[in-house]
């Protein structure tokens, strides 16, 4: 395949509860994902780290009247903002954008960067759904926040650089779920997005259930954006992340999932922006949540057993 990824790190940690995700993109790189996504068959450019100030320096609730309880929004919305230009850059350059978090709230990033010019797809694999607003939220954590800041929902509709209009409901597909808040409930029942759970992986089978996501997905859209929570899978098998929820999916059914992903990519094209989120290396063992996190971006840029 003809393809260069282009690595973004996004070493932030402002909207997660636990420090050390910041250590994420140092410990993926450190794994090996350059070599792993060259065996995969792609060329790989690094363009570094964005340069985000320690949470320490900053004062978590110096955020604007309107904007609610969201914690260190105003430093969100500096490295968001930044990353987003970076993330167009690179698609008008031809690569494909692959960020390294951080926590999730850097999606908002991406996201906003790969929507800039074509209406964007998004596949959610995680354990939550990431649908709070600040008026929503039981943490204050902008973690929990990125699809609703994405999809302009609540006060994120007034903030130009949350909001990305060409994300659709439509177009969402959540796949994993297993921890979702009550006002969250409601909001994806009360919503165009599909949520395929852990239920219907069980049911189903994690194939089926990825090729109906990939489906809503490209459903009239330009691409497709993939975010890869590591908290999706069980902590058995990524024991490296902040908020770990029990009944993941599994080694197996992870690599299958994004092997689904880059099957169908080889076949009709569309993976256009990816990120990898949520590991502490803190937290981790033997890196070993790093190392599960460059395999599987590995699977979903084309690597194969044989
Ligand atoms: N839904 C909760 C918990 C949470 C969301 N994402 C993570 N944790 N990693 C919240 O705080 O919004
Ligand atoms: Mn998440
Ligand atoms: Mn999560």
């Amino acid at each position: 395949m003809d393809r260069t990824v282009r690595l973004i790190g996004a070493p932030m940690d402002f909207g997660a509860n636990r420090r050390g995700v910041d250590m994420g993109p140092s410990a993926i790189r450190y794994a090996g994902l350059g070599d792993e996504l060259e065996d995969a068959g792609v060329a790989c450019t690094d363009s570094g780290d964005l340069l985000i100030p320690r949470a320490e320096e900053r004062d978590p609730d110096a955020n604007p009247p309107s904007s609610g309880e969201a914690k260190f929004l105003l430093e969100i919305e500096d490295v968001c903002s930044r990353l987003s230009e970076q993330v167009a850059e690179a698609l008008a350059e031809g690569t494909t954008p692959l960020v390294l978090g951080g926590d999730h709230s850097i999606a908002i990033g991406t996201m906003g960067g790969s929507a800039r010019d074509a209406d964007l797809g998004v596949i959610w694999f995680d354990a939550h759904a990431d649908i709070n607003t600040p008026e929503t939220s039981p943490s204050g954590n902008v973690h929990g926040m990125p699809l609703a800041a994405a999809l302009g929902r609540g006060i994120f509709e007034e903030m130009p650089w949350a909001h990305a209009p060409r994300v659709r409901e439509e177009s969402v597909a959540y796949v994993g779920l297993r921890s979702i808040d009550d006002r969250e409930r409601d909001a994806i029942r009360d919503s165009e997005m599909t949520a395929f759970t852990m239920s219907d992986i069980d049911e189903r089978g994690i194939t089926d259930v990825v090729e109906d996501a990939l489906a809503v997905a490209t459903d009239e859209t330009d691409g497709v954006h993939v975010s890869l929570d590591l908290d999706w899978l069980d902590p058995k098998a990524a024991p490296g992340v902040g908020t770990p929820v029990r009944g993941g999916v599994t080694y197996r059914e992870a690599h299958s999932a994004l092997e689904a992903v880059s099957e169908f990519d080889e076949r009709e094209g569309g993976l256009r922006s990816m990120d990898v989120v949520e590991v502490n290396p803190i937290l981790d063992e033997h890196n070993e949540t790093a190392t599960l996190a460059t395999e599987l971006t590995a699977s979903a840029f084309g690597k194969r057993i044989l």
